[in-house]
């Protein structure tokens, strides 16, 4: 008996690792998809369902000013406080922000009511951590203390119709392209009001509004325009996509965040049906803030709208999942590991560090 178990195990492993036979049980290869950190780069099909999660956590650490890093000793003596002359504000920067962590989680759902166009929404949860050095009074470089903020809950919902350009490539197809047109709408449902505690030079604990880059929304109607070219070539895949955030007014607190505008590139090899390895590089400009919240004030760099948005580059190394057949089929999981290698920021700003994208996807 446990013989025939064990035979019954061996040729369910063996029929498991044996790409032929999956591939006549299911016409899904893991390079159907773009690495996970890219939204948005397929249609559906008429009828079809797909839901995806993601986990995006983000790090950031020190601060640059340009290119250039600077320390908070050099913030804090040298850069000036654009609230000074407003009642207790000291003459220059006090506070600077050293580390900031960020995660998302993003659930997604696709349906393509006809061939030709496939709906999108996204909601996503966010949570911030940010770690502050406080230095002590107006002048000097005494430390007073150390403080965390932690921002947390609902982000904007996304909105898109995806359109097909090139129609629908057969999936067995060695050689196939894709081009989608994205029109899509960001919905200003996450908060630009959350509030924490801080700690002042002069040793009070306070409940602010946290600044801008700390908020979980935008607070505008954004216009969030992607087009996508996708393509495969045998194992190989490779893709491009440009894609833009554009603000549309201004939000309920009288600002609204710089325009973001993004371009994308990678490569792809498929060394079995069942997993594909991707290298990628992003590209990414983002505006100022544009107009100010008068409840955001402070001696920290992160309160001046000016101290806003700048030029980033990432490299990222990725691996695409799917199950070939059994419970696991269809079912894909994307995982992607991105570090900036090059940043201009309109700074003191803090400085990217490193990302981390998890995703599961599944069609019905
Ligand atoms: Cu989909």
């Amino acid at each position: 008996m446990r013989t025939t178990t064990f035979f019954a195990g061996a040729i369910a492993l063996a029929t498991a690792l044996h790409p032929i036979t999956a591939a006549q049980a299911h016409d899904v290869y893991a390079d159907d998809h773009a690495p996970i950190g890219v939204m948005a780069d397929h249609a559906h099909k008429k009828g079809e369902i797909m839901f995806s999660l993601r986990a995006m956590h983000m790090e950031m650490e020190g601060n640059q000013i340009g290119t250039d890093s600077v320390t908070p000793d050099t913030i804090v003596t040298t850069i000036p406080n654009r609230f000074f002359g407003v009642l207790g504000q000291p003459p220059t920067l006090r506070i600077v922000p050293t580390e900031m962590r960020t995660d998302m989680y993003m659930l997604g759902a696709m349906y393509a009511p006809s061939d030709s166009v496939t709906l999108m929404v996204m909601g996503n949860y966010i949570e911030k951590e940010i770690d502050h050095i406080t230095y002590q009074g107006v002048i000097g470089t005494t430390q007073l203390g150390a403080f965390t903020t932690n921002p947390k809950g609902l982000g904007d919902v996304k909105v898109a119709a995806l359109f097909p350009l090139l129609g629908h490539p057969d999936p067995t197809d060695d050689v196939r392209d894709e081009l989608t047109l994205k029109a899509g709408i960001s919905i200003p449902t996450g908060s630009t009001t959350k509030t924490d505690d801080i700690l002042t030079p002069m040793g009070g604990n306070p409940t602010v509004r946290v600044p801008y880059m700390m908020q979980l929304g935008t607070g505008t109607w954004d216009l969030e325009p992607a087009l996508t070219y996708k393509a495969r070539r045998g194992e190989m895949g490779f893709g491009v996509q440009g894609s833009a955030s554009i603000r549309t007014g201004t939000n309920d607190e009288g600002y609204s965040f710089g325009d973001v505008y993004e371009g994308t590139a990678w490569v792809s090899y498929r060394p079995a049906q069942w997993v594909s390895l991707s290298g990628r590089v992003k590209a990414r400009t983002m505006g100022q803030v544009d107009g100010i919240d008068p409840f955001i004030v402070g001696p920290v760099q992160t309160a001046n709208p000016d101290f806003q948005g700048g030029d980033r580059v990432d490299l990222l190394a990725g691996v695409n999942f799917v199950g070939t057949h059994g419970a696991l089929a269809g079912h894909r999981l994307g995982i992607e590991l991105g570090k900036p290698v090059y940043q201009d920021l309109n700074g003191p700003q803090m400085a990217g560090d490193w990302m981390l994208t998890v995703g599961w996807q599944k069609a019905f």
